[in-house]
């Protein structure tokens, strides 16, 4: 079967799911904090079916987005994720995805044909891995050997039976442990596993309150997600050069200010119109106000004090976080 894709994909079996002791000990230990969802996504998880009756194989789908694909001029002087940098992945590649499922749909009319990028019960991760898309690194993301790992994943399950042709990219992290030892929260467990209660990707974006007093000098001025342990592993150095994230990743203080001011003192509406048709309206306007607080605090930008404590009058679900900020800035 040939597919016209910018990207790479493979086929993969999905009469059975492999890795769901892995996931039931990732639950067992708490590491999805908050993210209830997950635990109700086991059952589907573990059984494709349930999404797709009678459901034989997945097509899976890797999609590099360093640079990103759809990219968005978004404020200066914020660390954002990379794959925020643009439009939506939800949508895009979806829609990309669902093209390709109308056309195979075209040629297969007796056959069902099912889009899913992210959002859905899926093994994404298991899938790429058995689907031959790259290996599962020690900071937990599928690596490919020449791209690196800054690569959505997306797939169509379908009753078409689909031989899985690739051979299963062998583990490449060796003796490597750069990911581990870069994380400053810590939270990259043994066996492969982020423990969410103290990932900033997590306290950034999913996470509805303030992380805790320890850990919030340790969200390392990251917006929204956090790329340090992929920045640092060698198989994106490799892919991208060994200066490339340094020059991301340097900002003129003034965009710094400009931007934070704007989040802190912006309407709702505002922020929310910014952002639009981006993965940053993931979280609310009342988080990213929450993050442009602990960001402050990281780079002790005292000239933001001001906004910050008009900010805990005006939002009183904020005021131990902004008092907490205005106690340690000096
Ligand atoms: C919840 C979630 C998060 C949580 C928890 C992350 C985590 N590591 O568990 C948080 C909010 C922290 C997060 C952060 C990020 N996420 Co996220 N996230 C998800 C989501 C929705 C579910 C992941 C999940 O179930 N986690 C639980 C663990 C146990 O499952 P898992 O990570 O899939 O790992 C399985 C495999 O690795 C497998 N496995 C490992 N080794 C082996 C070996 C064999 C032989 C087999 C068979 C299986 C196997 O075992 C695990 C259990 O089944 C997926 C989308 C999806 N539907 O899968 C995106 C997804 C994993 N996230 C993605 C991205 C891009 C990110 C960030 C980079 C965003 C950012 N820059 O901030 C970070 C990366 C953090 C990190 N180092 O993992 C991409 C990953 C792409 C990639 N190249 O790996 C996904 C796939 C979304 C997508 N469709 O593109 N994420
Ligand atoms: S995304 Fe950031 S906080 Fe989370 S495991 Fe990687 S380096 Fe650590
Ligand atoms: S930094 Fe090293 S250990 Fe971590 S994922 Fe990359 S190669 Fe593997």
């Amino acid at each position: 079967m040939q597919i016209d894709f910018d990207g790479e994909y493979g086929f993969v079996s999905l009469e059975h799911i492999l890795s769901m002791e892995r996931y039931e000990k990732f639950l067992a230990k708490a590491y999805h904090a908050d993210m209830l969802y997950l635990a109700k996504h086991k059952e589907t998880k573990a059984n494709p079916q349930n999404l797709l009756p009678k459901a034989h194989s997945a097509i899976v789908f890797r999609k590099d987005y360093l640079p990103h694909p759809e990219p968005l001029d978004l404020p200066k002087g914020l660390k954002i994720a990379s794959y925020a940098m643009g439009k939506d992945y939800h949508h895009w590649f979806l829609k990309e995805l669902q093209i390709i499922a109308e056309n195979l749909k075209r040629q297969y009319p007796h056959e069902e044909f099912l889009c899913f990028v992210d959002s859905k019960p899926v093994l994404e991760r298991e899938l790429a891995l058995r689907a031959g898309l790259g290996w599962i690194g020690k900071n937990a993301c599928l690596i490919h050997e020449k791209k690196g790992s800054f690569s959505f994943i997306g797939e169509i399950y379908t009753t078409l039976k689909l031989q899985a042709d690739a051979p299963q990219v062998p583990d490449r992290c060796g003796t490597c442990t750069r990911c581990i030892e870069a994380c400053p929260t810590d939270a990259i467990k043994e066996d492969r596993f982020i423990d969410s209660n103290l990932c900033i990707s997590y306290w950034s974006i999913e996470a509805k309150e303030a992380p805790p007093e320890n850990l919030r000098k340790k969200m390392s001025s990251w917006h929204f997600g956090c790329d340090i342990c992929q920045e640092v592993c060698p198989w994106n150095e490799k892919a991208f050069g060994k200066d490339f994230f340094l020059q991301r990743h340097s900002m003129k203080i003034e965009d710094k200010i400009q931007s934070l001011r704007w989040i802190l003192t912006a309407s709702n509406r505002d922020i929310e119109s910014k952002f639009q048709g981006t993965a940053l309206l993931r979280a609310s306007a009342r988080h990213h106000r929450r993050n442009a607080v602990l960001a402050v605090v990281d780079q002790n930008l005292i000239e933001l004090a001001p906004e910050i404590r008009s900010l805990a009058q005006r939002f009183p679900d904020l005021l131990e976080l902004c008092e907490w900020a205005l106690k340690d800035l000096h």
